[in-house]
């Protein structure tokens, strides 16, 4: 793949740089983007019905088992060479920060150690009613199990359609995309809010706005480069090409 001049020049310049990632980093460790169809036993939800505050009261088994299965699909992949390229960016820039959708905590097992994740992590539970966060609960009894302390259910910690951010993270991520020289955005259908608007706001601050996607997005025409590639090949190149 070509890595044009002129962006690589940008990126050795830059001395800050946020990345926004979405579910199109993992896909090439196996983990199935969350907009594509579901296989299996899921193949006939579709991932946006089962992701919200109402389908969890509606049915909260179904929802909790759909996040176990998910969880067990996740511990069974490794990081791939996207996941790696990040790292190793993070130690080459200055002011580098890594922002992620995604609830898989992949970034975290390939060693980026300042992550910002925007809507929580599949690993850790939370109390439906108090909001008290678990990060260990009986596997074996009750589906979904329920909270020590008041009984409600716990559910995933992730944030659901129609739920906010945590407001801090949110701010940071706000504040990097604000500031930074360059932004990366990969592997994500920038549909999703207020997430998708971060590269926005960063090309209206002045950054320069990279897309890494083998698709068209809302993006796609307003990013300064695209690189329509799988995020496993165009991020290894793309930080060998500059820091290596
Ligand atoms: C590759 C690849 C490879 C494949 N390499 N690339 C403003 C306007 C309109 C609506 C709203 C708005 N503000 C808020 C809303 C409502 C809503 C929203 O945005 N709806 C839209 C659908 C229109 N937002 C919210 O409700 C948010 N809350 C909020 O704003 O609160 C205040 C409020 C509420 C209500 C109204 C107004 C204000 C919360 C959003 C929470 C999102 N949560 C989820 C689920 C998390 C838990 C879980 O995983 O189960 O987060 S939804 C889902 O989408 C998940 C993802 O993180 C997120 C983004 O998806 P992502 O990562 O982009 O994945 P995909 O599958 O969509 O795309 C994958 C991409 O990868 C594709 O482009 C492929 O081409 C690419 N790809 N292989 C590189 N190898």
């Amino acid at each position: 793949m070509k890595i044009p001049i002129e962006l690589a020049d940008r990126l050795a310049n830059a001395s800050s740089i946020a990345v926004l990632t979405g579910a199109g980093v993992s896909a090439e460790s196996g983990v199935p983007t969350f907009r594509e169809a579901q296989t299996g036993l899921w193949e006939n939800y579709r991932a946006e019905d089962l992701a919200t505050p109402e389908a969890f009261l509606r049915d909260p088994k179904m929802v909790w088992d759909w996040y176990a299965w998910r969880r067990k699909l996740v511990a069974d992949t490794h990081p791939n060479p996207a996941h790696h390229a990040l790292v190793v960016l993070e130690k080459r820039v200055s002011t580098f920060t890594l922002i992620t959708q995604n609830v898989d905590g992949l970034h975290q097992r390939a060693g980026s150690r300042a992550v910002l994740e925007l809507h929580g992590n599949i690993v850790r539970s939370k109390c439906f009613d108090e909001g008290t966060v678990f990060e260990k609960w009986d596997e074996e009894g009750e589906v979904p199990p329920t909270c020590p302390r008041c009984g409600a259910h716990l559910r995933p910690d992730v944030v659901w359609f129609g739920e906010s951010l945590p407001a801090e993270t949110l701010q940071s991520a706000i504040a990097a995309s604000s500031n930074c020289e360059v932004f990366l955005s990969v592997g994500t259908s920038t549909l999703v809010y207020p997430a998708a608007d971060l590269p926005f706001q960063a090309a209206r601050s002045g950054a320069t706005v990279v897309e890494i996607n083998p698709d068209q997005t809302p993006l796609s025409d307003q990013a300064d480069f695209v690189l329509a590639a799988p995020a496993g090949r165009a991020l290894p190149e793309l930080v060998a090409t500059v820091w290596v």
